[in-house]
């Protein structure tokens, strides 16, 4: 079993800053708009703030292109709204967790101004260049190769500048050249901004694709497997996933770095599922990080692009999670629990039933599982009240702001403008997938503009209408605990405080819920997941044992306990929030359409 440490325990939140708070009328949330929600926070039980970068940024791509790793964007506030937030989070016992964007930098900072002024510049070399692979009659050069650029598929991942006629390698967007890592001086300057911040009581960083650091050193041509007809570009992902110097990379930070702070570290891996691979980063004594976010959930409807729909069965998303779930016990590696993050859609519209009849089963199921899966708890802002995604009538012109989705729509509206069908096809994608889904702003009550921004502001993304109708934190936080309470209507927890629950329950049963024993049960079941949690350590009265059921479909569906599951009382469900569940302790066990139950086990 694990060794315990605070950050497998702690709960961290996602903060979106600017969807979260506004608090000067600008429309932008910012980091004074956290700091007046921290009660809140610690409310639900939270423990570690992470927030999305807010350092100085043109914003090309919502701060994931940093121009000054020191500094605050003005947008966000400044260094001292930092500091602040350090000592209010300190004073309610939490910690603060920053974005760390070091694979690429925005074309805007200084270190690459100075690269792309001259061919002999004394940074040249911290960026990748390239002359062109050729040079056409016409005198159009070609890029060094095919990879194609990850945030617009469309293009070159390769950006020619004139001033000194080569590629500079930008694989997210042209506004975020790659850092080249290969030379000592790029690293030192990383662990220097990671020395500033952890030195002002920032506890640790979510890393920013971490795993494409080191890259092939060839840039050899990425093997076709899209269509070339309408795909010049193609993905060059296996040549800088994972790369052959990434552990050397990672380890050389621990030693110059992480090693001398006692820090909370968690790296964004897309792109890897290979165990071995992962333990290299995440085991005990790996020496790297302390743990990844690891893609197979939330790329489970991925085929080889993200703006792309795969049909997926309940049962994969089974295994995946059984997966994980065993190879950290039994390989002694660590992991987080997410299913949402700033760069995917809605869980609840995603992964269950977002209609307003079935949101609030769909939103409990879900916080059902991740409250009782073993790793690090990750809860995206919103994900508490069950935000949902952007309603489809939304304009995609007019309210999507997202620089990945407006590629995309652009790049179709131009290749299907005498195909309809494809076009509404885009579109579809577009209302399912889109980053933006995750970023509209955050719900607090029922004021206008539900509360993230003042009346008569206007927010820089739309406020969806459905805070009308109870998502929104407020409502959800005092129900039940007015009069409905008597009314008899509804007398069920809330989304919020069924999370806040399934939260704390966690936390008294970290033994169980964080470190414990994983086992499925039925794994063959096409409907319903079920596994039993055991404790770590045996106490007087033997191992503690808890049974989850959770039905993912939207149907009435029988599920038959087996002898070896030992039901002593079913504890609550998504269903039966306030009463425990009227449920059979042994046999067939009806479940309805996503009901999820926890039972005590002997
Ligand atoms: O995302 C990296 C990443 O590869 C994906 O999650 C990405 O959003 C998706 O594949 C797009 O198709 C990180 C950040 O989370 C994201 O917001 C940034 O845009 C990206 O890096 C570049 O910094
Ligand atoms: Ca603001």
């Amino acid at each position: 079993y694990s060794t315990p440490k605070w950050w497998k325990e702690a709960v961290v939140y996602q903060v979106y800053p600017s969807s979260f708070q506004d608090t000067n009328g600008d429309g932008w949330g910012d980091v004074k708009g956290i700091t007046a929600r921290l009660d809140y926070l610690r409310r639900l039980g939270i423990d570690i703030v992470w927030t999305s970068p807010i350092y100085k940024s043109p914003q090309a791509d919502m701060g994931y292109d940093i121009a000054d790793y020191k500094a605050i964007d003005p947008i966000y506030g400044s260094l001292e709204d930092v500091d602040n937030l350090i000592v209010e989070l300190r004073q309610r016992d939490m910690k603060l967790m920053m974005d760390l964007v070091v694979n690429h930098t925005s074309n805007m900072h200084p270190w690459f101004l100075e690269s792309r002024s001259s061919r002999t510049n004394q940074k040249r070399d911290w960026y990748i260049w390239k002359p062109p692979k050729s040079v056409s009659d016409a005198g159009v050069p070609e890029p060094p190769n095919n990879w194609a650029q990850i945030l617009g598929e469309a293009n070159s991942a390769w950006t020619y500048d004139i001033v000194t006629g080569e590629y500079y390698l930008s694989i997210f967007t042209p506004d975020q050249p790659d850092l080249n890592w290969e030379n000592p001086d790029v690293r030192e300057a990383v662990w220097d901004v990671m020395r500033f911040w952890l030195d002002r009581g920032v506890a640790g960083f979510r890393q920013d694709v971490i795993n494409m650091i080191s890259k092939v050193p060839s840039y050899p041509d990425a093997p076709i497997v899209l269509d070339p007809q309408t795909h010049k570009y193609q993905p060059g992902t296996q040549f800088f996933v994972n790369g052959p110097k990434l552990h050397d990379y990672l380890r050389e930070m621990n030693r110059e770095v992480l090693s001398k702070y006692d820090t909370i570290t968690v790296g964004e891996m897309p792109g890897v599922s290979d165990e071995d691979e992962i333990l290299r980063t995440v085991g005990a004594e790996a020496g790297e990080l302390n743990m990844i976010f690891i893609f197979d959930v939330v790329d489970i409807d991925k085929p080889n692009v993200r703006m792309a729909l795969k049909p997926w069965a309940v049962r994969e998303l089974k295994s995946i999670i059984t997966r994980w779930q065993r190879c950290m016990i039994e390989k002694n590696g660590w992991n987080t629990v997410f299913i949402e993050n700033h760069d995917n859609p809605r869980s609840v519209t995603r992964y269950t039933d977002d209609s307003d009849a079935m949101r609030d089963k769909g939103a409990k199921l879900l916080a059902l599982l991740q409250t009782t899966l073993g790793g690090t708890l990750f809860v995206y802002q919103g994900q508490e009240i069950g935000m949902r995604n952007a309603p489809t009538d939304w304009d995609i012109d007019e309210e999507y702001r997202d620089i990945e989705t407006i590629n995309y729509w652009k790049k179709c509206q131009q290749m299907y403008k005498d195909n309809p069908e494809r076009l509404e096809q885009a579109r579809k994608i577009i209302h399912l997938k889109a980053r933006d889904h995750a970023r509209t702003p955050f719900q607090w009550n029922t004021s206008s503009n539900a509360g993230f921004c003042d009346a008569g502001v206007k927010p820089w993304m739309r406020v969806m209408v459905d805070f009308k109708k109870g998502i929104n934190a407020e409502d959800q936080m005092k129900k039940n605990t007015e009069s409905d309470e008597d009314s008899g209507i509804d007398d069920e927890l809330s989304t919020w405080q069924f999370w806040q629950r399934g939260i704390y329950s966690r936390k008294n049963h970290a033994n169980v819920f964080v470190y414990g024993d994983y086992r499925e049960i039925s794994p063959d079941d096409p409907n319903v997941l079920a596994y039993v949690r055991s404790s770590a350590t045996a106490t007087a009265g033997g191992r503690e044992r808890w049974l989850v059921v959770l039905n993912f479909s939207g149907k009435d569906v029988e599920w038959t306990l087996p002898d070896i599951v030992q039901v002593v009382t079913w504890a609550t469900g998504t269903y039966d929030t306030r009463h425990q569940p009227q449920k059979p302790l042994e046999g067939t066990i009806p479940l309805r359409p996503w009901e999820g139950l926890l039972a005590l086990c002997r």
